[in-house]
């Protein structure tokens, strides 16, 4: 089973079979003319960013071995619908851990009810299992809160800090 017992789709979708004229995927560099950053705008500013500039990061973070961005594609449209990142941050703790950290979860607006957030998260769930994560942490917004915990997340007794640029 490729999910946890605890989530279940209604309809049934997993992730080699994520809907109808849908695909899930590994992001690629022409995902850039597929609307990866419209989707991405959906969660907070993008910035004006040059495809260029996209596959100099796409490379680096290709490079580095711990990004896995995942996407949804409308295959009939050829444009990305939802996308989802885990990470894998290295640790001298823990025995030389990996801590996964799941980041910019977000699925357009017109796409929203095919469960695909949840997907999202569940396949990269599983990922940071099969990847030996000892954790997998995420921050979101108050109104997510009950979504992130159908997954297992807790609040945890952490205070989330930051310092904004
Ligand atoms: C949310 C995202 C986070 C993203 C941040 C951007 C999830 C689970 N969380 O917290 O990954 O980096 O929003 O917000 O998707 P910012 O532009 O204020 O940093």
């Amino acid at each position: 089973d490729w999910s946890s017992n605890t989530i279940s789709f209604s309809p049934a979708i997993s992730p080699s079979n994520p809907g109808e004229g849908l695909k899930l995927r590994p992001l690629c560099t022409a995902d850039f003319s597929r609307g990866f950053f419209k989707v991405l705008s959906q969660l907070t500013k993008t910035g004006d960013v040059t495809s260029e500039l996209f596959i100099k990061k796409f490379d680096h973070m290709k490079k580095t071995g711990d990004y896995y961005v995942v996407v949804v594609e409308d295959t009939q449209l050829g444009q990305i619908i939802a996308t989802a990142t885990l990470i894998t941050e290295h640790k001298f703790i823990h025995s030389c851990a990996k801590r996964g950290r799941v980041e910019e979860v977000v699925v357009t607006d017109a796409c929203r009810g095919k469960q695909l957030g949840k997907l999202l998260v569940a396949t990269l769930i599983q990922l940071s299992k099969k990847l030996d994560c000892y954790k997998t942490t995420l921050e979101c917004a108050p109104k997510n809160v009950a979504f992130y915990e159908k997954f297992g997340y807790k609040a945890s007794d952490e205070t989330y800090m930051q310092c904004r640029f």
